[in-house]
């Protein structure tokens, strides 16, 4: 284990820049997302920026000031985390001028991505990430650092692989990467197929990082999925299937934390991760509600479903789990209270306009409703029907099985009565593409067979 890095952090703020949120609460996330890597963060400064500057991003004076922070340090701290997005240019010059290590915001949440990701491709998709990152940066050469950078990640030590810092080495690298990836995605594609065959509808748990989704989803399943108070705990999605009270089957997919300013190269990178949510039947928002920036976080939240394809157009039915209502005060809880009771007209509820239902997944209370909550969107959305199709409509009898729960199947004279579960989009589909088809209503204790 090599000891501990140790690290200044400085927020970029742009004077009378646009953001919903305070500077001090940008950098305090920042600070986070340094311990999230396990960094000692030794300084952590807000700095003012009236014009940036396309050089240093910071001016002069200010680049002067950081040198001298960083020189009252007995040894100078290992790195500078700017929490900002550096030109290449920016990036070179100021690590000239401190002659230390620079990591700018998407290097950093690269590199948290890089020590989370589990699954062979989660680890694929944030390597391409990161090599498509360093290829940005390979304008010129890295030897005033090459002692310091090595290995895939800026934390990376001697002895690791160094970068090829050959723009043409990488370029096929990347390209290499990109197969695999492909393959593995393939491989995954159809374990969502086979899944999709066995139709249980999808529910997606999705947040800001922190707000709460692994321990909500422990909840939900009982099962001990790593939650933890860092950031970007969860880098790979999880799935587990689960029984609603009733009898219904979900699978619940809890899945990596949102944050803003995602770096591009893995807003891309993490579709594929994403695609989870760009199928779930449901998708539930969790938000922690006691963050000083929950709205602000919102934004971001939807903001990245937008990028994913998830818009207000979309009609899928939303729930935003207002989290960690342990954490505020009587008042603070009425309001939210308020908030969610004012919300019950909206059901079942959509991304421009989520149901919402105040909860803590750490104490469990509001848990039981949201359970309940869910069970009723997912009841609204489905029915429960017997259809009948001619014996020798094969094809119908085939499209069923593919996409209905099947029930129950008997055979009638001349005809078939299958007792499915189907969704409302579904059964519209079905309908139109098998005119010969109907529907009968359900018998009577035919649902207890679910
Ligand atoms: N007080 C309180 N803390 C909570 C609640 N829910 C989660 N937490 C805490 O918040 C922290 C983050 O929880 P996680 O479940 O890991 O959050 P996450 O959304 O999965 O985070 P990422 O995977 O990093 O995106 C942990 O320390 C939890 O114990 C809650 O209802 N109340
Ligand atoms: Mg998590």
């Amino acid at each position: 284990m090599p000891d501990q890095q140790t690290a200044i952090i400085i927020h970029p703020a742009l004077k009378g820049g646009a953001g919903a949120r305070p500077p001090q609460a940008r950098l305090d996330e920042a600070v986070g997302l340094a311990a999230a890597i396990n960094l000692d963060v030794v300084a952590a400064n807000v700095v003012t920026i009236a014009q940036p500057k396309p050089a240093t991003l910071i001016g002069g004076g200010k680049v002067e000031e950081i040198n001298t922070l960083l020189d009252s340090f007995d040894p100078r701290p290992d790195l500078v985390i700017i929490d900002g997005a550096l030109s290449p240019v920016q990036h070179r010059n100021l690590e000239k001028i401190w002659n230390l290590k620079v990591v700018d915001r998407t290097a950093l949440i690269l590199e948290i991505f890089g020590e989370r990701a589990q699954t062979a491709e989660g680890s694929l998709q944030v390597e391409l990430a990161h090599l498509d990152y360093q290829r940005s940066r390979l304008v010129r050469s890295w030897t005033h650092l090459e002692r310091q950078r090595g290995g895939a990640g800026f934390l990376g030590g001697p002895g690791e692989r160094q970068i090829e810092s050959d723009r043409r080495a990488l370029s096929s690298k990347i390209v290499r990467l990109k197969k695999k990836l492909e393959e593995v995605t393939r491989t995954r594609t159809l374990q969502r197929a086979r899944r999709k065959r066995a139709p249980h509808p999808v529910i997606a748990l999705v947040g800001y990082t922190n707000a709460g989704k692994s321990t909500l989803f422990n909840r939900l399943t009982q099962s001990a999925v790593k939650a933890e108070d860092l950031l970007f705990a969860t880098l790979d999605p999880t799935m587990r299937a689960i029984d609603l009270p009733s009898g219904i089957r979900i699978i619940l997919s809890d899945t990596v934390g949102f944050i803003s300013d995602l770096p591009t190269q893995l807003v891309a990178a993490f579709r594929a991760t994403l695609e989870e949510v760009l199928e779930a039947d449901l998708i539930i928002h969790v938000r922690d509600i006691a963050h000083e920036d929950t709205n602000a976080q919102r934004d971001d939240v939807i903001a990245v479903l937008k990028e994913l394809g998830i818009d207000a157009e979309d009609e899928r039915p939303v729930i935003e789990a207002l989290n960690k209502i342990d954490l505020l005060d009587e008042d603070g809880r009425a309001a939210i209270e308020a908030i969610a009771r004012a919300s019950e007209a909206d059901k079942p509820g959509a991304i421009s306009a989520p149901v919402r239902l105040a909860l803590s997944a750490e104490t469990g209370e509001g848990v039981g409703d949201l359970r309940d909550l869910i069970e009723e969107t997912l009841t609204a959305a489905h029915d429960t029907m017997v259809v009948i199709i001619p014996a020798a409509d094969g094809a119908a009898r085939a499209w069923l099985h593919q996409r209905a729960e099947i029930i129950d199947e008997a055979a009638r004279e001349h005809e078939l009565a299958l007792t499915v579960r189907l969704s409302k989009k579904t059964q519209g589909q079905f309908f139109k593409s098998f005119p010969a088809a109907r529907a009968e209503p359900i018998a009577e204790g035919a649902r207890k067979t679910t």
